[in-house]
């Protein structure tokens, strides 16, 4: 009896750790670090042929805009209306697809004039928006990752994002790299590395020491927020609202 029920204790405080075991967790370094425009509340952020395209948000501060990676110089930037705050950005051939937060209104512009080319609907909140080869992905600060099809932005499937079985809200800035999405969770320092089939994370990304004033200070909405992927080059770009860097990042094993 008495053994038993040691055995029970020993298996309870074995399982914890066994179950947390299941997804590992990553670091990483840095490759190089670029000047970002510490004006920008940056909800969406992309790599297309040699430029960053950045969204931002806030009220009245929304925009989209072209960035030069080396000098983080705005080279063309284009505001939202000011009744709307601008969210998630992806690229879709020839065009720019952008969300806003609680407006259910989604935008396309020209990719290369910024020109407003339609506009969309779609339920529920926008946070997060990023492609694969066939779909659009967003995210909307639940755990749910919904899949819209790039023609008609309808939703064409979608997954709940789980940890060891557990759903995982706050899914806020995506991007697919290599074929797994990766995704911010709010206010905090973590990327999550999601499996597009079935929504299980398969790793968390720990970036608490990537900048130190990460969500501190007066304005404690500055979050990690930004990723972007230069798939020839494999470059991984990470940035967060109102930072004062882009950084190049390599995800290594944990030690
Ligand atoms: N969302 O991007 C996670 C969807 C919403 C962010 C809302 C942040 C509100 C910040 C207001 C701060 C005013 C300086
Ligand atoms: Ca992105």
């Amino acid at each position: 009896m008495k053994k038993i029920y040691a055995q029970a204790l020993l298996l309870a405080s074995l399982l914890p750790a066994a179950v947390h075991a299941a997804v590992p967790t990553y670091d990483f370094k840095v490759v190089r670090s670029y000047p970002h425009d510490t004006q920008a509340f940056t909800e969406g952020l992309l790599y297309r042929d040699g430029f960053l395209y950045e969204s931002t948000g806030l009220n009245g501060k929304s925009s989209i805009r072209k960035v030069d990676l080396a000098s983080g110089k705005v080279l063309q930037s284009k505001d939202i209306p000011p009744q709307y705050f601008g969210e998630g950005l992806t690229v879709w051939g020839e065009t720019l697809v952008g969300l806003t937060w609680q407006t259910q209104t989604g935008f396309v512009f020209d990719l290369k004039t910024f020109e407003l080319k339609s506009q969309f609907a779609y339920p529920g909140e926008g946070w997060g928006l990023a492609h694969n080869d066939k779909e659009l992905v967003m995210s909307d600060g639940s755990a749910t990752l919904r899949f819209l099809d790039p023609k008609t932005f309808l939703e064409v499937r979608r997954v709940k994002v789980t940890a060891d079985g557990i759903a995982v809200n706050q899914l806020n800035e995506l991007e697919v790299v290599d074929g797994e999405i990766f995704a911010n969770i709010w206010h905090t320092n973590t990327i999550a590395r999601i499996d597009q089939n079935t929504g299980k994370i398969t790793g968390w990304i720990d970036f608490s020491k990537l900048y130190p004033d990460a969500g501190k200070g007066p304005n404690a909405e500055n979050v990690m927020n930004g990723i972007a992927y230069d798939a020839d080059k494999k470059r991984l770009f990470v940035t967060g609202k109102l930072w004062p860097k882009i950084y190049e990042v390599k995800i290594v094993p944990r030690k």
